[in-house]
């Protein structure tokens, strides 16, 4: 081995004494976070599920309404992960506890750091800054995968529209001269579709700031059903 893959080796190999959160609890947190979020994510489609079963023929029950969500739940389960990992790591916390001289603060790295850095500690400090970051994302996620021109939302749209079609084809009806006549699907009941699909859309956002325990108007300080300090705290403090 060459002497400099050595030398290099040596450095590597140097057991780090900074304590931060990486590796394990970056994503042990992450997951919490998403976990924590599946059921408000859950309400929420379910919410949109129940709406759509007004409008769409057939009268399908939420549950099988859900079915038309199908694009959204998955890409939301697909994409939410990392999304979240950047939001919190390194998009907010991260870094070494110091302050302007270079000093580390009583309570650093942990268990309750009063600087913004990427170590257990501050993430307990800034518990509400975490809390909020991990709402913000979770909305934006769903607002995006929601929004009208969006691929989810075309897609979703599609489906419920197929279903519009298939159903209108097969009402008949008996015309003054005894025939029988189909009706076929119509560019205005697409359109009404349409239209109903994205009045029920566009609610998303409100919706899981709803579930959250908020107002729905906005505030996004007081969100009691997705705090989750308690538990989450003593998490975030299984880490070193
Ligand atoms: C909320 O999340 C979005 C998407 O990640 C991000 O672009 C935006 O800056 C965040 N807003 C705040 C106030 O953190
Ligand atoms: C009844 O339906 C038949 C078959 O579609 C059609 O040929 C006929 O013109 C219709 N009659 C009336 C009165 O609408
Ligand atoms: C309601 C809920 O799912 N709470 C969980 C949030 O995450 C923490 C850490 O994983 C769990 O301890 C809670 O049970």
């Amino acid at each position: 081995m060459r002497k400099s893959t050595v030398l290099f080796l040596a450095l590597i190999a140097v057991p780090s004494t900074v304590t931060a959160c990486e590796g394990d609890c970056i994503v042990g947190i992450t997951r919490a976070f998403i976990g924590n979020y599946s059921e408000p994510v859950e309400h929420v489609m379910m919410t949109v599920a129940s709406q759509i079963s007004h409008f769409v023929p057939g009268s399908p029950t939420p549950e099988s309404a859900m079915e038309f969500l199908q694009p959204i739940t998955n890409a939301y389960s697909s994409s939410s992960y990392d999304g979240m990992e950047r939001a919190i790591f390194p998009n907010f916390f991260h870094g070494k506890c110091l302050d302007d001289n270079g000093v580390e603060p009583d309570g650093c790295p942990n268990p309750d750091c009063p600087l913004v850095c990427g170590t257990p500690g501050s993430l307990v400090h800034f518990y509400s800054k975490l809390r909020y970051i991990a709402f913000n994302q979770t909305r934006h996620l769903l607002k995006d995968l929601s929004t009208p021109g969006s691929d989810t939302y075309n897609q979703v749209e599609r489906a419920v529209i197929r279903r519009e079609n298939r159903k209108t084809r097969k009402r008949t009806t008996v015309n003054r001269s005894g025939f029988s006549t189909v009706a076929l699907p119509t560019k205005r009941s697409e359109d009404e579709v349409k239209k109903k699909l994205k009045n029920v859309m566009r609610n998303v956002p409100t919706w899981i700031e709803q579930v959250c325990g908020g107002s729905g108007s906005g505030d996004t300080n007081d969100l009691p059903q997705c705090n989750w300090e308690r538990e989450m705290k003593e998490y975030i403090l299984t880490f070193p």
